[in-house]
């Protein structure tokens, strides 16, 4: 029978079908579907994020892990209310202009989404006036920017003026990342967080949150 700890575990491992399994036989067995996100996929990411920031988990098992959480919750989405996925806050999340690196960004996006925030995906190569659009349109809590060349730092500078000077920086927060990016650079362009990785990006922002 399935109970937390199976789906726990399945999610964990990054096992797809089975975790696929367990979910569905949470949900016929009667275990309330908040339950199952709470406790079961959202508690999940959290354990998957502290063994990734400790060095016990990489990159390609992270994946696998975030990757059969997004299709658990396929399964789960028909039988939550919207506010339970929406409960943490909106992000708009990009890759800054000039730069095309996307997999680190994918990856700190599922591992929001994981934590139940909902994510806008601004794509990569996103200007300063697309994030500004965009925070106009979405209205997000937080907006993250990505760099992974230090050719494009300067482009994370540009983008956090423009939105001061378009009005908006005391509506979102700011918070930064990609290989090149220090929290020393962070305070440097006026941002409001810096994080090293996915597991520690979906700290910040539930602590930004906060
Ligand atoms: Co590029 N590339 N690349 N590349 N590439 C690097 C970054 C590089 C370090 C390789 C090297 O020379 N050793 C180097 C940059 C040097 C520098 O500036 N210091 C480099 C270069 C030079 C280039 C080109 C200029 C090469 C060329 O054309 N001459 C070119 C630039 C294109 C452009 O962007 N305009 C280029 C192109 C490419 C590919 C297209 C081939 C491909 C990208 C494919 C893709 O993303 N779809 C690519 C790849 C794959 C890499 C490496 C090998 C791997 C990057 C990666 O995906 N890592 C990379 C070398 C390396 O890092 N070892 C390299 C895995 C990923 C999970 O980690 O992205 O760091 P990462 O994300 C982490 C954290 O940084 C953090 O969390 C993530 C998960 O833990 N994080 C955030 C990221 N964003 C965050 C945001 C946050 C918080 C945390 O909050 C908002």
């Amino acid at each position: 029978m399935a109970d937390i700890n199976t789906i726990l575990e399945s999610l964990i491992q990054g096992n797809l079908e089975k975790l696929q399994v367990d979910v569905q036989a949470a949900i016929d067995t009667g275990l309330a579907p908040g339950d199952i996100l709470n406790e079961g996929l959202l508690a999940g990411m959290d354990i998957v994020g502290s063994k990734m920031e400790s060095g016990e988990m990489f990159i390609p098992e992270v994946l696998m892990s975030a990757r059969a959480m997004s299709e658990a919750l396929q399964i789960l989405k028909p039988f939550l209310g919207e506010d339970s996925l929406n409960a943490s806050g909106k992000v708009v999340f990009g890759t800054v202009k000039g730069d095309l690196h996307d997999i680190g960004k994918n990856l700190v996006q599922m591992m929001l989404e994981s934590s139940g925030f909902e994510v806008i995906d601004a794509g990569v190569d996103v200007e300063p006036e697309k994030f500004i659009a965009l925070i106009k349109e979405e209205k997000p809590n937080i907006v993250g920017l990505s760099a992974l060349l230090t050719t494009t730092m300067g482009m994370m500078q540009q983008t956090v003026d423009a939105i001061k000077e378009a009005g908006l920086r005391d509506s979102v927060k700011v918070i930064i990342g990609g290989a090149p990016v220090t929290q020393e650079f962070a305070d440097q362009i006026g941002a409001d967080g810096y994080a090293a990785d996915a597991g520690s990006a979906s700290r910040l922002a539930k602590v930004l949150m906060a």
